[in-house]
């Protein structure tokens, strides 16, 4: 008998925020010195710096914490996009000491990338965030001075042309990328309208050459235009002063006739077939 209990019991069994993937906090890196963190599970920093302060700097200006989702669900608000970070900009002051918290909610690789950051500091100028999901990978550095725009994205093959990209403007930036969703305008806008002309093979020059030098008429030609006109004229004569019931008598005869050889012609295979198998079934 259902009462109160046992149906909120299934509901809550069937609810979704239950089933949804764990989020695994990957918390137990190992250091490979130079800012590069991994562990077996997936995950890894590269250009961590926790205390070099950037040269400019003089000091750290300020401590920040963001938090940065990484999945399929966050494209949805971007029709045409199949990935995306749940924000897509990001605004600091110079020389700011940021960590950042990235969580990827997908079955998959993805990562936080900032690009063009000073090579001095950052092994080729990047910092890197990595985790394969679900899963959360934590990493520190510190901003320069520089009123600059830097790249965010995930490097994974097609992720940020998929729409993981975003921009990190520092002490407001100097310019706006392209191509970031629902910030800035796409470089290549997609659209449902058939604009693009139908394809059409290229034709091979030797090809048509060779189809443009081709006699009109060929000896296979010739040969079947004599032959139709020999048995033309003999059917012809065959045919002369018959009447047309005749004719189709005729067409008849040969129809049967052909139909019945081969028929029996058939059943001749089948016997043989039958008494072999026949044959060899008794064979022991
Ligand atoms: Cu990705």
């Amino acid at each position: 008998m259902l009462n109160f209990k046992s149906v909120a019991l299934v509901l809550l069994l069937v609810s979704p925020s239950l089933w949804a993937a764990k989020i695994v906090v990957h918390d137990r890196m190992m250091d490979h010195g130079g800012g590069h963190l991994m562990d077996m599970g997936g995950a890894m920093v590269m250009g961590q710096n926790i205390d070099r302060v950037p040269d400019g700097c003089g000091t750290i200006s300020g401590t920040k914490e963001i938090t940065v989702r990484a999945g399929h669900k966050h494209a949805k608000r971007f029709p045409g996009r199949m990935f995306a970070f749940d924000q897509q900009e990001f605004n600091f002051e110079p020389c700011t000491k940021l960590t950042v918290n990235f969580i990827n909610e997908d079955k998959i690789r993805h990562q936080f990338m900032i690009h063009g950051l000073p090579r001095y500091l950052y092994a080729k100028g990047m910092f890197h965030l990595e985790v394969t999901g679900p899963g959360q990978v934590t990493g520190t550095l510190i901003l320069p001075p520089a009123k600059k725009t830097y790249l965010v994205h995930c490097d994974i093959a097609q992720h940020m042309e998929k729409g993981m990209k975003g921009q990190m403007k520092v002490g407001g930036g100097d310019i706006d990328l392209p191509s970031i969703p629902g910030v800035t305008p796409y470089v290549v806008q997609d659209s449902y309208k058939r604009t693009v002309p139908l394809y059409v093979p290229p034709v091979d020059p030797s090809v048509a050459a060779k189809k443009k030098n081709a006699p009109y008429f060929t000896v296979s030609m010739i040969a079947g235009l004599v032959i139709g006109l020999i048995l033309l004229v003999a059917l012809a004569s065959y045919l002369k002063g018959k009447q047309i019931t005749e004719i189709f008598a005729a067409l008849f005869g040969y129809t049967v006739a052909l139909g019945s050889k081969g028929f029996n012609f058939l059943k001749s295979i089948f016997v043989r077939l039958f008494d072999k198998t026949k044959k060899l079934s008794f064979k022991k």
